[in-house]
C-alpha cells in the first residue's frame, strides 16, 4: 500500500505518544488513524469519512455518541462537586445514590457495590476482597483463583494474570501466584466432535478436576466473563454456566462474573448472569455503566461477602477515584436514559433478535464458518474450507485483512484472530443494523477476492 505523507497531528502522535496495544514501530509508519467526533453510532475521522462504529467504542457507548443528557449531567456535577473521595468514613450524594440504584438492577442478594475508576481496578479490587474475605474467616490458605485460559480481565497485574492472553503473561512473568487457569468455553475453535452440551459440561467440569488438584481447602474463587468478550464473543453451551455454579456451591468457591461487557443490557439483560440463572458472589462492571463517556467501574458484593467484609475491620484498599461525583453522575443518567428508552427490554425484544437474524444470514457466505450472538454482540468465523470449517493459516491474516476491508468501507468490527466479531450502541436502529450487514457483506465479498486471488 501506497504510504500517504503524515498530517501534522500524526507526526505529533509519533513523536509524544505511546499507545495501548499498539504495535508502535508499524503506527509510527503509517501514522495514527484520528477519530474526531461521534454522533449516535456513528464517528468521523479527520478526513471526513463517516464511521460506523459496530463495537461502541471499545464495547461501551451503549447510548451512542453525543447524548445532551450525559453532557448535562457532567456539567452540572462538575460545577457543584468536582470531587471529593469516599476514604475514611466520608461519602457525597451521588456515590450513595448510584450504590443504591445499582442495588435495584443487581441480580440476587447483591445489595453493596465498592466503587473503581475501571474494570482492571474492579479485578484487582476482586482479588484483594476474596483473599481479605477468607482471611477474615479465619481461611487464609484459601487464596487461590481459579480463572480460563483467553479470559480477559484488563492490564493490571491483577487483571492481566487472571486473564488468559498468552502475550499478555509473556510480558513481565505473569500470573502473579495464586491465580490458575482452565479451558474455555468455546465451542466451534475446541469442541472437538463432541455436542455443545457434553463440550459444556466437559469444560465445566475441569473447574472441578482442577480444584481438587489444588485442594478444595486451596481455592477461593472462580472469575469468568458470562460470554469472553476480548477474547472472540465466545457464547458458552447452555450446559456450562449452570455446572459451574454448582460446582462452586458444592466446593464452597465464591463466584465472580466480570461483567464490564455483559452488563447494561448488552445481553438483553441488566446483567447476564440473568440470562444464565447466575447467583455470583461478586460482579465487575465499568465501560457500560457511564457508556463510556467517563472512567468508573464497580464491584457488587452479595450479602455473604459483604457481610464477612462488614464485621471484618478495616479492608486497607481504594482509589484516589473510586466513585468519582462527576461519573456516578453520569452513571445515574445513563441508568435513566436506559429505564426511559427502555434500551433493555429493546435489546431482548426487537434490536437483538433483529440483529442476530440479519447476522446470521452472513452464514452463507462461502468465508463463513459459524455466526453467533446473543443481544447485540455477535461473532462469525472466517473459514478456509466450509465443508470442514478448516481454517486459514495464521500468518494468512484473514481477520486483519476483513478488518482492513471494514474501514476502507466505513465500519468498524474488530478482528480477533479470525474471528469477527460486533458489539454496536444499544441504541442502534434497524435501518442503521442493515447497513452493518451489507457493510460487512461487502467486506466478506472484498476478503475472499483479496485471499482467493
Ligand atoms: N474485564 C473485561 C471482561 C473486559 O472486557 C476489562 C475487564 C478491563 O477493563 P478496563 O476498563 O480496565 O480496560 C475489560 C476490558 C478488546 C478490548 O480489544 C477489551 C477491553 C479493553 C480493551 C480492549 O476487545 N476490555
Amino acid at each position: 500500500m501506497a504510504k500517504l505523507p503524515k498530517s501534522p497531528l500524526q507526526q505529533l502522535d509519533a513523536a509524544h505518544h505511546l499507545h495501548p496495544f499498539t504495535d508502535s514501530q508499524a503506527l509510527h509508519h503509517k501514522g495514527a488513524r484520528v477519530i474526531e467526533r461521534g454522533e449516535g453510532v456513528y464517528l468521523w475521522d479527520a478526513d471526513g469519512n463517516r464511521i460506523l462504529d459496530a463495537m461502541a467504542g471499545l464495547w461501551c457507548v451503549n447510548l451512542g455518541y453525543g447524548r445532551e443528557e450525559l453532557v448535562q449531567a457532567a456539567e452540572q456535577q462538575l460545577r457543584r462537586l468536582p470531587y471529593y473521595n469516599l476514604f475514611f468514613q466520608t461519602t457525597h450524594p451521588r456515590a450513595t445514590e448510584l450504590a443504591a440504584t445499582l442495588a435495584t438492577l443487581l441480580p440476587g442478594d447483591m445489595e453493596h457495590v465498592f466503587f473503581t475508576g475501571s474494570g482492571s481496578e474492579c479485578n484487582d479490587t476482586v482479588v484483594r476482597m476474596v483473599r481479605h474475605y477468607w482471611a477474615e474467616q479465619g481461611r487464609p490458605e484459601r487464596n487461590t483463583i481459579i480463572s480460563r485460559h483467553n479470559a480477559y480481565h484488563g492490564s493490571t497485574l491483577a487483571g492481566a494474570s487472571l486473564g488468559g492472553m498468552k502475550p499478555m503473561h509473556a510480558q513481565g512473568g505473569l500470573p502473579l501466584p495464586g491465580i490458575v487457569h482452565i479451558d474455555q468455553p468455546y465451542y466451534f475453535g475446541e469442541g472437538g466432535g463432541q455436542s455443545p452440551h457434553q463440550f459444556g459440561l466437559q469444560r465445566a467440569r475441569q473447574l472441578e478436576q482442577k480444584i481438587l488438584e489444588l485442594g478444595p481447602d486451596k481455592v477461593a474463587a472462580f472469575i469468568g466473563e458470562p460470554i469472553q468478550g476480548a477474547g472472540g464473543v465466545i457464547i458458552p453451551p447452555d450446559s456450562y454456566w449452570p455446572e459451574i455454579q454448582r460446582i462452586c456451591r458444592q466446593y464452597d468457591i465464591l463466584l465472580v462474573m466480570d461483567e464490564v461487557i455483559c452488563g447494561f443490557g448488552r445481553t438483553g439483560h441488566w446483567f447476564a448472569s440473568e440470562h444464565y440463572g447466575l447467583q455470583p458472589d461478586l460482579l465487575c462492571m465499568a465501560k457500560g455503566i457511564t457508556s463510556g463517556y467517563i472512567p468508573l467501574g464497580a464491584v457488587a458484593v452479595g450479602s455473604r461477602v459483604a457481610a464477612g467484609l462488614i464485621k471484618g475491620g478495616e479492608f486497607f484498599h481504594g482509589f484516589t477515584y473510586s466513585g468519582h461525583p462527576v461519573a456516578c453522575a453520569v452513571a445515574l443518567a445513563n441508568i435513566a436514559v436506559m429505564q426511559q428508552e427502555r434500551l433493555v427490554a429493546r435489546v431482548h425484544d426487537d434490536i437483538g433478535p433483529y440483529l442476530q437474524r440479519e447476522w446470521a444470514s452472513l452464514s452463507s457466505h462461502p468465508l463463513v464458518g459459524e455466526t453467533r450472538g446473543l443481544g447485540l454482540l455477535a461473532a462469525l468465523e472466517l473459514v478456509a474450507d466450509k465443508s470442514d470449517n478448516r481454517r486459514f493459516d495464521e500468518d494468512v491474516g484473514a481477520g486483519v485483512i476483513c478488518r482492513e476491508h471494514c474501514f476502507e468501507l466505513g465500519l468498524v468490527m474488530r478482528a480477533v484472530g479470525d474471528t469477527m466479531i460486533i458489539s454496536p450502541p444499544l441504541v442502534i436502529g434497524r435501518a442503521e443494523v442493515d447497513e452493518l450487514i451489507t457493510r460487512a457483506r461487502q467486506a466478506l465479498d472484498l476478503t475472499y477476492q483479496t485471499l482467493m486471488n
